[in-house]
């Protein structure tokens, strides 16, 4: 019997370290789980007591928060007892006095950032300058604990890089969004504003001021005008006080022709005062339903939106009318810079010939809002060249979680590496080391405010992104939008043991999971620096050949420009000279293969499939290597899952793993499409050892036939 009762422990034991407990992936990195003993025990005696300096609704919040995590992490919930020994003290030296001591630690954080500090006599702080700043510093305590950290001699101060850091919804009002892939629409329209109460958008709005994140655009950039309307206001007023003590600010994605739209108006003109004084009532109105509400986003004059060009204005003065309007309120408008033309030679150009010119013209409170490249969210762009080029304009970096181009939600791809990238890009605007990051963080520039964006995907999936790693880009995203100097690889690493487990077993090569699953996607799609290997339509898998029944402008010829003498896409002097958009340095450095990084040579370059690359393999070879390399790294990831079994719950990691096989199956099929193409092309024999690459149509018919994931957006028109 005795031997017995110790088996059933032991085999308990292992169920709780290992196998843990059912897990959907609702909770994110927010599951509070059980620390080991001994950090469990610190964490318990250090925050025995939990001390508020006061009540709002945002304190309560903190208070809540700390309450839940202590109690899963240690497994007990902080008392009252102000005789305690582990006193935690959170709160503004405004409301307690005994925070005045604090005094110039938080004068360097500003208005939302935290200091954490022990203050010796058994008691820790959380203090910051507003009731915000409180709760980003209790989500940064939990943090450290969940991430097996020692919370003794604490001293921290931390302040956000940007201030306006904001997640973007892609979502209709039909609840279709855009390239989401995780189900329909968080925003159950027909519910609102009766039912603002649905855990979820609590749950949603905690996940986001988790990472700091103090804003929302809710609806898609392709607007509805209709989001201006009353009907919608209301609805959207209930969201804005869902998100409210949670420090988010809701914002709205508008069309920029609504006064014609909604009121008849046979122009918007920005310059027309009737125009202008339609902005300024509905700006009022929006107020009036939410107080503190941010602003507007717009996508104007890009892919068949409505813009200040179809009035023969510029996007300075269509983005000023708006913010004339906002003005009054403290409202900002974000202007998206995301606009090319099929009239425009090159594509990559278009939105620095627009924008530059309009440099110093955009009121102080617009900001102009750029994607990462110069093209569109692709496995892997140069940065653009609007980065270190608009001096006297606020600017918003706009980065995507959601993976259009990397396998929508069937793929593993931390996109950690890819933003930081983006952030750690250095642009020469002020000489060696004006990195994007530097300039957002206003180092380079006297910028007004920046800002960063990510267009995140959360959906009524019950995980919220469907594929379970989506969500460390979203926290990525938040973690960078705080802290731009922060790396990829920390943040991997935070996410990892939040998300499933802090074990050094499964940390080890999960970590090297996340350091490569972005690279793999680029190595198997579009390597060398080749981009929008796309077909007419979805953005699933590459389809490099040469779409004639499409429109000639953008199919994936344009892109690669494949022939018999080589291959890639010529920006220098002899071809669109693109590279001039960027700073001296750079414009050298692209100007020749031999400087140009091997990751982007083919963005710049048109070259001979025998040219020499770095490895000493032509061109022609390495290329193949690429793609074969790609499918390698989906193996490694995928024996890498299998080492964690024991690790993960077995809802995530079956899912994971049917994931992975998918994400073979597209790899090798992509690989051998692409390779296929490319040598009918050159007629080059194969490279020894290569995986024999099966023929291109097959491919093709297979692809359109089994493997195409219909884009549950795709089909749905948009105006052009
Ligand atoms: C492209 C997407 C399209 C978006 C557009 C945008 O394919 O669905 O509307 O970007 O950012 O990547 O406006």
């Amino acid at each position: 019997m005795i031997r017995f009762l110790a088996r059933v422990c032991i085999s308990l034991t292992l169920f709780g370290t290992l196998a843990a407990q059912a897990e959907d992936g609702y909770r994110m990195w927010l599951r509070y789980q059980a620390a080991e003993p001994t950090l469990a025990q610190q964490y318990r005696q250090q925050f025995s007591h939990l001390e508020a300096s006061h009540s709002s609704p945002t304190m309560d919040l903190a208070i809540a928060e700390l309450e839940r995590g202590l109690q899963g992490v240690t497994g007990q919930k902080p008392g009252n007892d102000s005789g305690a020994k582990g006193r935690l003290l959170i709160g503004t030296p405004a409301h307690a006095p005994e925070l005045n001591q604090l005094g110039q630690a938080l004068s360097g954080v500003g208005p939302e950032g935290f200091v954490i500090q022990s203050l010796g006599n058994g008691t820790t702080a959380i203090a910051a300058n507003s009731d915000a700043g409180v709760l980003y510093g209790s989500f940064h305590l939990l943090r450290l604990m969940q991430t097996g950290q020692s919370v003794t001699n604490l001293n921290i101060a931390s302040a956000p890089s940007v201030q306006h850091r904001v997640v973007n919804h892609w979502d209709n009002l039909n609840r279709v969004v855009e390239r989401g892939y995780a189900g329909l629409s968080l925003w159950d329209w027909g519910t609102l504003p009766a039912y603002k109460d649905n855990p979820r958008y609590h749950d949603y709005a905690r996940i986001n001021a988790s990472l700091g994140i103090n804003g929302t655009v809710i609806n898609n950039v392709n607007a509805d005008a209709r989001i201006l309307t009353d009907q919608f206001l209301e609805k959207a007023a209930a969201l804005a006080d869902v998100f409210r003590p949670y420090g988010i600010k809701l914002y709205l994605s508008v069309k920029f022709n609504s006064p014609m739209l909604l009121d008849g108006f046979a122009t918007a003109d920005p310059l027309d005062p009737e125009v202008q004084q339609w902005w300024k009532e509905r700006t009022k109105k929006v107020y009036e339903y939410i107080p503190d509400f941010g602003g507007f986003l717009v996508k104007a004059n890009s892919e068949g939106q409505p813009g200040p060009q179809d009035f023969n204005r510029n996007h300075a003065e269509g983005a000023n009318m708006l913010a004339e309007a906002l003005e009054p309120f403290g409202g900002v408008v974000f202007w998206r810079a995301f606009v090319y033309a099929p009239e425009q030679g090159d594509r990559f150009r278009e939105a620095y010939d627009e924008f530059m010119p309009l440099d110093g013209k955009f009121k102080d409170n617009v900001i102009v809002q750029i994607k990462n490249g110069p093209i569109d969210f692709q496995p892997r762009e140069p940065f653009s060249p609007l980065f270190g080029s608009l001096e006297k304009t606020n600017i918003a970096l706009e980065l995507q979680v959601t993976q259009e181009y990397f396998g929508f939600s069937y793929h593993l791809a931390y996109q950690g590496p890819l933003f930081t990238e983006a952030l750690n890009a250095d642009t020469y605007a002020q000489g060696e080391g004006s990195t994007i990051g530097k300039i957002l963080a206003g180092e380079v520039f006297d910028y007004q405010q920046t800002g960063m964006a990510a267009v995140i995907n959360p959906g009524n999936s019950r995980n919220w992104t469907s594929h379970p790693f989506v969500q460390s880009s979203w926290y990525a995203f938040g973690r960078l939008a705080w802290d731009v100097n922060l790396s990829s690889d920390a943040i991997a690493d935070e996410w990892l043991r939040q998300t499933f487990s802090n074990d050094a077993e499964f940390l080890k090569p999960m970590q090297e999971v996340m350091a490569i699953s972005r690279e793999a996607g680029v190595n198997y799609r579009m390597p060398l620096g080749l981009t929008h290997l796309y077909a007419q339509g979805h953005h699933y898998g590459p389809a490099p050949w040469h779409d004639k029944s499409g429109r000639p402008d953008w199919t994936a010829y344009y892109y690669h420009q494949a022939s018999e003498d080589g291959i890639g896409f010529d920006r220098t002097q002899s071809g669109s000279n693109a590279i001039e958009q960027y700073h001296q340095q750079l414009t050298k450095k692209f100007a020749d293969p031999a400087t140009t990084p091997e990751d982007i040579l083919l963005w710049f370059h048109h070259l001979n499939w025998d040219y020499k690359m770095d490895s000493g393999r032509t061109l022609w070879q390495e290329l193949v290597h690429k793609y074969d390399t790609g499918v390698a790294q989906v193996k490694q990831m995928q024996k890498a899952w299998e080492s964690v079994k024991d690790y993960v719950d077995t809802e995530r990691y079956q899912r994971v793993k049917a994931l992975l096989e998918i994400q073979l199956r597209d790899a090798k099929h992509w690989r051998d499409a692409c390779i296929s193409y490319f040598q009918s092309v050159n007629g080059l024999p194969l490279p020894k050892g290569a995986a024999k690459p099966a023929h291109e149509l097959e491919y093709y018919k297979r692809m359109e036939k089994e493997l195409y994931v219909p884009d549950p957006w795709y089909p749905e028109p948009r105006g052009h």
